[in-house]
């Protein structure tokens, strides 16, 4: 099973600033260790960030070809993005959002999310343990299609 982790814009930074909302890990630290835990469950694993609204648009679009689940951090996106909800709506590849920060426990603005009636859940608050939780999800959800095939 492939699937393919997409962290929107800013989270390039992530460890550098703002460390007391969203933790002194490094964006860096985060993919090693979705690798480790994907090697572990025999998952096939691509990770891309982009602080380019088009770029993400294209990178979904793409995994249509290659991912059986797409995992996405939309960042600020998540509040904004028409663009990036009507590609996920477009590829028909199940997609589970994912944010670092709880964002309802936040401002209203970031309460609102463009992704979510697009994604297959949403899974926020946990640090980098929410991209974990979200590589199980995925693992659950393609065994679950498996099972129908
Ligand atoms: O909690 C999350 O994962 C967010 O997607 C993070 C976004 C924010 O706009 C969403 O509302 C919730 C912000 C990502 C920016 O990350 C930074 C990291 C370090 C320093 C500055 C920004």
């Amino acid at each position: 099973m492939n699937v393919l982790v997409i962290h929107g814009p800013n989270l390039n930074l992530l460890g550098s600033r703002e460390p007391d909302v969203y933790g002194r890990t490094t964006l860096e630290d985060i993919n090693a260790l979705l690798a480790r835990e994907a090697q572990a469950l025999g998952i096939e694993l691509r990770t891309i960030q982009s602080n380019a609204e088009g770029e993400l648009v294209t990178a979904i679009q793409e995994a249509a070809g290659w991912a059986d689940v797409l995992i996405i951090n939309p960042a600020a996106y998540t509040h904004t993005s028409v663009a990036i909800r009507d590609a996920i709506a477009a590829v028909d590849v199940p997609a589970i959002e994912v944010h670092l920060s709880n964002v309802h426990a936040r401002e209203d603005f970031r309460r609102r999310s463009y992704i979510a009636p697009v994604a297959v859940g949403q899974i926020a608050g946990f640090g980098a343990d929410s991209y974990r939780l979200a590589l199980q999800a995925a693992q659950g959800l393609a065994s679950r299609k498996a099972d129908k095939a």
